[in-house]
């Protein structure tokens, strides 16, 4: 396999003014004609090289004459050119519905989309398919007019038109130089829910929603939260949308969440559909973030766009650095930060200590699809976060002002995008740059003393960043933490808010005049994204779960309580779970705390985060452990646990914040309850499933039920299925639930539900439910025999002949064999080599099952 460098970028040897794209557009045949306006970049001799994948060419003409002398290198489709401008034609046919991999143009539930990011044009046409060759895209669709009543391309709508034979025309054309991979067209039989918003400058803009027929009714919500980022982008970025039309459609069928196509946005339809008795408050949240998420790459992605694939975090971490602001502002800043950050400790931290970690900025890749990661969005964001806390609002709004004005219109860089923060605000960020060349999660070691006779406190901090493949040795990074002291007997503040930017190996801070005994509240708010080892006593954990006046810490002062009382007991069979009943209760009880805030501050850490913080991980040990803490919460905490059930209520469904937190915290409940062992729990658990006037209640019960061994729990499974066997979205929870019992039968469960008339693995949805959700379920996923293993990589080899992105992102819970123990560390291996040698095996699933070997 071919690793493509950072370090080997040229500039384009030839641009592409304009491009004019006719489709003659059928399933199983579609023609398309593409007219290239063509100019030489520079001083050279080299020919036009197009890149193409999958089809041939039917036909070449340059300046309207047909030429011969053209060849192949690869894949790529080489034309000799002589002049430094010409007109470059190529005619080629594909075949829609037979495109399994869902890259390129491709059918979805009888209509026509496409996917082009990133590199999927050139299944399309020939085409120089890099970000840094934008051009000026005009096209025309010709279609059977029943079958595809709605044709839909980028930027405006320009004629249309009916053809004699039962077909019909329509032209569109985006006046913006776009880079290939945001091209879109969609043909297909849509219904629309129609809006418009009027923007800062007063110009009128039509929103749409396009989705099949029957499912019109579940489209306010995106249509709203479209409108709602719009204007949210105006207030916080001063950006405004630029084209007279927004449309987005939504598809089953679909590689990732969803695609930011300039003007015409394609969407998974889970990222779209809602109504409360399918959708969960979750899918909700998700749906408005993802929305917006697509609405602002129309500045962080589409009006500057990237220069090369290893810049992909310059649009990536921005805008979900921005779609979580929008997000925070919606409804619980606090909540939400708690929400992000979870999710990064699931995802992008084990991808940190694992094989296939790699700086924000990579240095190389074989397969860009497998560079979508954790680490170039997430982590990308918190570099962008930490930015803005390093700068403050006024010099980060500075310099995003700055990088929108200055880099408009072009293919720009991550250093560009972190000179214009140096530029406006004067800042140097020359070591803060390091967190974009350098992978791994820095470890911060924080130790507070205190010398009462000389009224001084002080802090000792110390960093130390793991070596990743391919970077044994690492520089200190810039850590910006946000610090306070707490008294301990007072619960006073002792010193303000004050961020402290650690940007060597150790440091030491006095803090003078501190007469009582501090405790320590460091990376407040997460504001750096690392992993902090204090000697913090379990009784100074409890104390700031219950006093700190930042909610973030306070909830991870809770988890910390929790995680130190886990590890303990997982690794000695012991179980001291005194201190974490005693906080749960205070937090419970307090009668200040938003219930939204309770329930994530009483979830105990999952199996893997507590695997994450030892070395070896057992993971029947861990669920024991997790398990025996549950259960004592449950018991002694029963009468807490039903009041805080009773007290989320009857009140009929609201998509609210305050709605959200009670429902919340009420799932959150009813699992303790159910935990308890309670004789009455699992009747409780199906009553609230059954009384349920939404889904996050109904889902809630169902997850509450589907680990025990009670009756009531096939009764809600069967209930479920016969309510909503026709949804496939929710029929997708039935098979996730599933996949994430703790029950021991799990492994047999989930191997029969892969055989279930209903379980496909064309589409990915589905594919990742039950697939997905099994390979993160760690005790049934790691069972001792090595079945899991099989399973997974049966169904890996499977899905890559159909689909090798969706595949190759299911693969890296495989590549965490070096924390096990020998036994499951050789089995992971062992399915890891099977994958590899699978003949046939794609680019995709090489590149991560073989540096998941190294
Ligand atoms: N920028 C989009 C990425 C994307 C994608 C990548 C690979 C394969 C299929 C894909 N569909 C969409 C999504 C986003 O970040 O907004
Ligand atoms: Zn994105």
């Amino acid at each position: 396999p071919v690793a493509i460098r950072r370090v080997d970028y040229t500039a384009p040897a030839w641009l592409v003014p304009t491009t004019r794209l006719e489709f003659t557009l059928d399933p199983s045949a579609t023609r398309v004609i593409a007219t290239l306006s063509v100019t030489r970049n520079g001083d050279h001799r080299d020919p036009l090289k197009l890149d193409g994948a999958g089809q041939r060419p039917l036909s070449i003409m340059v300046d309207g004459v047909a030429v011969n002398d053209w060849h192949f290198e690869g894949e790529q489709l080489v034309i000799p050119l002589s002049g430094d401008a010409h007109v470059v034609e190529t005619e080629v046919e594909i075949a829609p519905d037979r495109n399994t991999q869902l890259m390129g143009l491709y059918a979805s539930g009888g209509n026509l989309c496409t996917q082009c990011e990133a590199e999927g044009f050139r299944r399309i046409t020939y085409f120089p398919d890099r970000p840094d060759v934008l051009s000026r895209y005009s096209v025309r669709m010709t279609a059977d007019k029943a079958r595809f009543p709605v044709l839909l391309a980028n930027g405006d709508p320009v004629a249309q038109g009916d053809l004699a034979d039962g077909r019909h025309w329509a032209e569109w054309n985006d006046p913006f130089p776009k880079p290939s991979y945001l091209f879109a067209i969609v043909a297909g039989d849509l219904a629309v829910n129609s809006g418009s918003f009027t923007t800062m400058s007063g110009r009128e803009v039509s929103l749409g929603i396009w989705v099949r027929k029957a499912e019109l009714a579940k489209t306010d919500h995106a249509l709203e939260a479209l409108a709602l980022s719009m204007a949210w982008d105006e207030a916080t970025y001063g950006r405004e949308y630029d084209l007279d039309v927004f449309n987005i459609v939504a598809v089953d069928d679909f590689n990732f969440g969803a695609m930011e196509n300039k003007g015409l946005n394609i969407f998974n339809s889970r990222y779209i559909l809602a109504d409360p008795d399918t959708a969960t408050d979750y899918d909700y949240d998700a749906i408005a973030a993802v929305v917006a998420h697509e609405y602002f790459h129309n500045w962080s992605g589409n009006r500057i766009t990237c220069r090369d694939w290893f810049q992909l975090s310059l649009k990536e971490g921005f805008t979900v650095y921005r779609d979580q602001g929008f997000s925070a502002d919606q409804g619980s800043r606090a909540v939400k930060r708690i929400e992000d950050v979870r999710g990064l400790r699931a995802s992008q931290f084990p991808e940190d200590s694992g094989p296939l970690a790699h700086p924000v900025r990579p240095e190389s890749y074989q397969e860009i699809s497998n560079f979508y990661t954790a680490t170039i969005y997430n982590k990308g964001a918190e570099l962008i976060r930490m930015m803005a806390a390093i700068l403050g609002p006024k010099n980060f709004r500075a310099g995003t002002d700055l990088y929108f004005d200055r880099f408009d219109g072009t293919a720009a860089t991550c250093e560009d995008f972190v000179a214009s923060m140096e530029e406006a605000s004067g800042i140097d960020l020359t070591q803060f740059r390091l967190w974009y060349s350098q992978a791994g999660t820095p470890r911060l070691s924080a130790s507070l003393s205190h010398d009462p006779a000389a009224r001084r406190a002080t802090l000792t901090l110390a960093q130390h960043v793991p070596a990743t493949p391919g970077q044994p040795d690492k520089a200190p990074m810039v850590l910006p933490l946000a610090i306070k002291l707490f008294g301990a007997d007072t619960g006073t503040a002792l010193i303000d808010e004050r961020l402290v930017l650690l940007d060597g190996p150790g440091e030491t801070i006095r803090f003078e005049g501190i007469d009582e005994r501090p405790v320590l509240s460091i990376n407040r708010g997460f504001s750096a994204p690392v992993v902090v080892e204090s000697d913090r006593s379990a009784a100074d954990l409890a104390f700031l779960s219950a006093h700190d006046d930042d909610p973030f810490a306070r909830y991870e002062a809770m988890q910390q309580l929790m995680l130190e009382t886990l590890v303990a007991s997982a690794s000695t069979g012991r179980a001291e779970h005194d201190g974490v009943i005693a906080a749960v209760a205070r937090t419970l009880e307090d009668p200040d705390l938003d219930p939204a805030f309770i329930a994530e501050a009483v979830m105990l850490p999952s199996e893997s985060f507590i695997g994450d913080q030892t070395r070896i991980v057992d993971p029947d040990a861990i669920f024991r452990a997790r398990d025996g803490l549950r259960r004592d919460l449950g018991t002694q905490l029963e009468r807490q646990w039903r009041q805080a059930h009773a007290r989320a209520g009857s009140a009929p469904f609201a998509y609210t914040p305050e709605g959200k937190g009670l429902r919340r915290l009420r799932s959150v409940a009813l699992a303790y309850i159910m935990a308890s062992d309670a004789p009455d729990a699992a009747e409780l658990a199906l009553a609230q499933f059954e009384g349920a006037d939404n889904m996050t209640d109904r889902q809630g019960a169902l997850t509450a039920l589907v680990s025990s061994t009670a009756a009531q729990r096939d009764t809600a499974l069967d209930r479920f299925y016969a309510r909503y066997s026709s949804n496939p979205l929710v029929l997708d929870k039935w098979f996730q639930t599933q996949a994430q019992s703790s029950r021991d039968d799990t492994g047999t469960v989930v191997a029969a539900l892969a055989r279930h008339p209903d379980f496909t693995l064309t589409n990915p949805n589905r594919a990742r439910a039950l697939i997905g959700a099994f390979a993160a379920n760690q005790r049934a996923f790691h069972a001792i025999d090595g079945s899991g293993y099989r399973f997974l990589a049966d169904h890996l080899i499977a899905l890559d002949r159909l689909n090798p992105q969706t595949a190759a992102k299911l693969l890296p819970p495989l590549g965490r064999w070096r924390r096990f123990d020998a036994k499951r560390a050789g089995l992971m291996r062992a399915e890891l080599e099977r994958i590899l040698h699978t003949p046939g095996l794609s680019r995709d699933m090489v590149e991560q099952s073989s540096k998941s070997l190294e």
